[in-house]
This record gives C-alpha cells, sequence and structure tokens, in this order.
C-alpha cells in the first residue's frame, strides 16, 4: 500500500467530517454473494465457448467460491440455482462449504428449463404443471431449511409472446395464490425474494414486469416477501437507483443481482459499463442508513468469454469501490445544500465523492482483512486458475447453468 496516497486521502476525508475509521470498517464487513452459475460454463443462444478449469459440479464450484472469499474477504456466501446444483445430502454439501470458507447463501429453484414449462410455471394454464412448479418451490424450502439458507429467491420466466395466448389477469391470481401457498414452507427467520423482468423469454408481457408488480405481489405475500432488483432487468434510462431508494423507504427491497448491461439482460462484469449507476445505487443504500441492513447483495452474471474467476473479482472490486464511493460523500455539506436548494452544490458534491480514487481506503481494508491488497495482481500471479485447468479440463456440457 502507498502510505502517502492513503494520508493524503484520509486527511481530505476527515477536514471533511468523514471518519475514514468507520468507512474502513464498513467496508470489512461488506458482503457480496456470487452466484454458482457464475462458475460454471454458460453463453448465450448462438454458443457456449467452454472454458478450461471451468467448474463442472457443485463442489467445484464451491471450491473456487472458496478461492474468490479468500483472494477478496468479502464474499462468504454462494447462492445455488436447483436443480443446477443439487446434492444427493445437503448435511454433507454443507460441511463441504463451510471446509471451502463459505455458506451457502441464497437457494434459486429453477422454474424455467423444463419441457413443461413452455408456457409458464406458477402461472401455466394448466393445474397439473403449477402443481409441479409448486413442489419445485417446497423442495427448495426444505433444501434452504437444510443448507441453513435464509433465502428464496425466485424469477419467474412466465409470459406470453402474443396478445390474447392467455388471460393476462389470470395469470396473475395464479401467481399471488402460488406464492401465498409457498410462503409458510419457508424456515420461520427467511425471506422471500421476488425478481422481476421485463421481458425475455416472454416477448409480449411477462408476469412480473417490473418492480411495481413485484412490490404489489410481495405486499399481499407477507412482511418476509421483498423485491429483487437485479441491474439487467429494465428498459433502456431506467432510474435504478430511484426504485431502490422507494423500496428501500418501503422496508421492501429484498436483494440485488448485479451485473451490467448495454442493451438487454447482457450478464456482463458488474460496473464495467455503468460505474456511475452502481455508484448511485450503492448512494441510496448508505443514505438509507440501518434500513438497508437486511438487502442482500448478489451478483448474478454469466460469463461467456471471459476467465470466470477474473471476471468474478472484477465485479466484487467495482462493488467495493462503488460502495467505498458512497460511503465518503459529505452527507451532512449535501443535507445543507439540499435544504437551500442549491441544485448544483448538491450534485457536485455527490459527484466529488465519485471522482475520488477510493482505492488506498480499499488497500487498507484488505490488509486489515489479512487477503490480498490488489486480489487481481494476486491471481493472476497465483497458479490456482493453471491447477484447476489441468485437474478439471475442458467440462463437455454447461456443468450447470445454461445449455450449450
Ligand atoms: C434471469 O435472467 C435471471 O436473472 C434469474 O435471476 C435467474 O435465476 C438467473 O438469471 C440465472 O439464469
Ligand atoms: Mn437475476
Amino acid at each position: 500500500m502507498n502510505a502517502s496516497h492513503y494520508n493524503i486521502l484520509v486527511d481530505k476525508l476527515e477536514s471533511r467530517g468523514i471518519d475514514t475509521a468507520w468507512v474502513i470498517d464498513q467496508l470489512k464487513q461488506q458482503h457480496i454473494e456470487t452466484p454458482s452459475w457464475g462458475y460454471g460454463n454458460s453463453g448465450t443462444r448462438f454458443k457456449t465457448f467452454a472454458w478450461q478449469g471451468a467448474a463442472r459440479n457443485i463442489h467445484e464450484k464451491l471450491q473456487d467460491a472458496g478461492y474468490i472469499h479468500r483472494l477478496t474477504g468479502v464474499a462468504p456466501s454462494v447462492a445455488i440455482h436447483i436443480p443446477w446444483d443439487k446434492a444427493d445430502d445437503y448435511d454433507a454439501l454443507k460441511e463441504f462449504a463451510s471446509q471451502q470458507g463459505v455458506v451457502i447463501g441464497a437457494v434459486n429453484p429453477n422454474l424455467f428449463q423444463d419441457d413443461d414449462y413452455k408456457l409458464g410455471s406458477i402461472t401455466h394454464p394448466s393445474g397439473a404443471v403449477r402443481e409441479n412448479a409448486f413442489a419445485h418451490m417446497v423442495e427448495c424450502c426444505e433444501i434452504m431449511a437444510k443448507t441453513g439458507s435464509t433465502l428464496l429467491s425466485l424469477w419467474f420466466a412466465d409470459g406470453t409472446n402474443y396478445a390474447g395466448q392467455d388471460s393476462i389477469s389470470a395469470r396473475k391470481e395464479r401467481m399471488e395464490s402460488a406464492l401465498l401457498a409457498v410462503y409458510p414452507h419457508m424456515p420461520a427467520d427467511a425471506r422471500m425474494l421476488i425478481e422481476y423482468k421485463f421481458f425475455e423469454p416472454a416477448f409480449y408481457h411477462t408476469d412480473l414486469a417490473d418492480w411495481g408488480m413485484a412490490y404489489a405481489t410481495a405486499l399481499k405475500v407477507g412482511d418476509r416477501a421483498q423485491v429483487l432488483v437485479d441491474t439487467g432487468h429494465h428498459a433502456q434510462g431506467t432510474n435504478i437507483a430511484h426504485i431502490v431508494a422507494f423500496l428501500l423507504s418501503e422496508g421492501r427491497l429484498g436483494g440485488f443481482h448485479f451485473n451490467a448491461r448495454r442493451y438487454a439482460d447482457d450478464d456482463l462484469i458488474v460496473g464495467t459499463n455503468n460505474p456511475q449507476e452502481l455508484f448511485e445505487i450503492y448512494f441510496e443504500l448508505v443514505a438509507a442508513g440501518p434500513r438497508s441492513k437486511d438487502v442482500a447483495f448478489m451478483i448474478d452474471q454469466s460469463h461467456n468469454i471471459e476467465p470466470k474467476l477474473e471476471a468474478m473479482l472484477l465485479s466484487i472490486i467495482n462493488c467495493q469501490i462503488a460502495y467505498a464511493k458512497a460511503l465518503i460523500v459529505d452527507f451532512k455539506t449535501l443535507r445543507e445544500r439540499q435544504m437551500a436548494g442549491d441544485v448544483l452544490g448538491t450534485h457536485m458534491i455527490l459527484m466529488d465523492a465519485y471522482h475520488t480514487d477510493v482505492r488506498p481506503l480499499l488497500e487498507k481494508a484488505r490488509q486489515e482483512m489479512g487477503v490480498p491488497e490488489d486480489p487481481v495482481a494476486y491471481y493472476r500471479g497465483d497458479t490456482y486458475a493453471q491447477r484447476v485447468a489441468s485437474e478439471r479440463g475442458v467440462a463437455s456440457g454447461a456443468g450447470g447453468g445454461y445449455p450449450t
């Protein structure tokens, strides 16, 4: 760590009344969950390029996740997707995860890959298909209990392709009644996260197309039902920070799926083409204070041409940078200028934090956590990736995730 860079930054922050020790402490407590499917091969509908060393099963995914956590200190949990990550013995899986230094995080039922789900899952016109989808969600609640997970993370590919294909209002009612029925199956302390997406794979309407629909549904389902914001699931130009502020104020922001997008649900490395948007989101989270304490921060990305472990590291680091910038906002002066109606003065306070190089703060936090100060440099100098490449070779299938 460059001590003079760090000291100059600390002086600047302290002169504005920002407590650097508090900032470092917050950075050490940051928690970013990585997705099991980000460690396996995945691709687009055109091609999946197999990656040498990509994890082939849940054990290898947990092993990789453990490595990422050792390098960053802030990624101690892993989201799983069922049946991609199905195990015979969940006690053993939990134990294996803990040996890797991680825990099982959100459980994601897969309600989109079976042939039966062509016309939907819990909103399907056929009661028999709806029953199967419901049973799968209950199975996931049981897996939560066995693995110690407290998050049931729900995303539905349900929707229609053509006007008139099915009754939109009937589907809405099917959705609500299924979620109401699943809710009591969750472990007592668990939360249901309801994710929305405005299109894809359905192209006329999606049953939960936006945050408002997910929010209205959560209100009906119960106190522990909340909205999950996937940053790739909005139309161009949507102000995600506003959605975040609104849901936080309502106590219904359950969590995030972070990724970057330019066109559709691109699932690219977090913060690569939207660093300011990511900062604005973190600013709202910090501004909300204790109201954001239970928000689950998860990454949901799929790597097609990029090295998976390095991609995951970059996403985590970009979340750390955005958070650090939000933590150093001079909130006191900001509030004063807001009250004075100083339109550009307020904006400049925010942008000053955004333009600050916060990397010395992160280096300090990493030093105190006992992890490499520069995780990417460490990874590049380490043999882990080569070792797993030679041990695992090239998986023939998608390894859990997306079809080849
Ligand atoms: C859908 O696009 C999604 O964002 C959901 O979260 C799924 O669970 C995930 O991607 C993986 O397919
Ligand atoms: Mn998602």
